[in-house]
């Protein structure tokens, strides 16, 4: 059966959802919700997913929103057995879900705190002074990137890249990340080489966002 994904391609959680669905071979069913019209409030959407955010995803009786929880539910079900993107070995599945936690927890509600007021039209420029906790946030980033080629410190791309990637990407396409922060530069590239699908998936959802984020901070 085919899975559902209720999706937005500016919205980076999206990206992440379908880097991990490349890197899988899975095809969804594509089902555009745009949120700049506020397609999100339509009662049929809201009866799937009350929370009213994308990406959704639906797997026949499974229904899951939040975007890290489809990363590895996606690997879990799909991946066979001790799959790279999301390994089974407690050590190197811990180093993944912390890289996963300091997106949601830290990079990413820092991110959200910027953009989510103009995403959503409540606001028309940056709140002042928020972009420097997300640059204290790709510091740290920068940080953990001298532990491996990849950010839970593997030689292999996992599921946390994926989530970060879609963020950071997007920041990076807004001018937003720093020349000074060399090993998520490097990162970046890598990740569009070692990524299957990385510019259909990723890089052009990614530009459209920095498009979007450069009308905001330019004016
Ligand atoms: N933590 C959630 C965040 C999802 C989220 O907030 N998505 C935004 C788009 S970037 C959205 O759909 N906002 C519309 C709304 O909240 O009404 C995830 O990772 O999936």
């Amino acid at each position: 059966m085919a899975i559902d994904l209720y999706y937005y391609m500016v919205s980076p959680f999206c990206r992440s959802v379908l880097l991990t669905a490349r890197a899988l071979g899975i095809e969804f069913n594509m089902k555009e919700i745009n949120i700049f019209k506020g397609e999100q409030h339509q009662p049929e959407y809201l009866a799937i997913n009350p929370q009213h955010n994308v990406p959704t995803m639906v797997d026949g009786d499974v229904v899951l929103w939040e975007s890290r929880a489809i990363l590895t539910y996606l690997v879990s079900r799909y991946g066979g057995k001790d799959n790279s993107l999301y390994p089974e070995d407690p050590k190197v599945r811990a180093r993944v879900d912390s890289m996963l936690y300091f997106d949601m927890g830290t990079l990413f509600a820092r991110f959200f705190a910027v953009f989510r007021p103009l995403l959503l039209g409540e606001q028309d420029s940056p709140p002042d002074g928020a972009m420097d906790k997300v640059e204290e946030a790709l510091g740290w980033l920068d940080g953990f990137l001298t532990r491996g080629r990849f950010v839970a410190g593997t030689d292999h791309v996992t599921v946390a890249d994926h989530a970060l990637v879609a963020v950071v990407s997007g920041l990076h396409a807004a001018g937003l990340v720093s020349s000074k922060f060399e090993n998520v530069e490097k990162w970046l590239v890598r990740c569009t080489k070692e990524m299957p699908g990385y510019e259909q998936a990723n890089g052009a959802g990614a530009r459209a966002f920095g498009d979007f984020a450069k009308s905001k901070f330019n004016k």
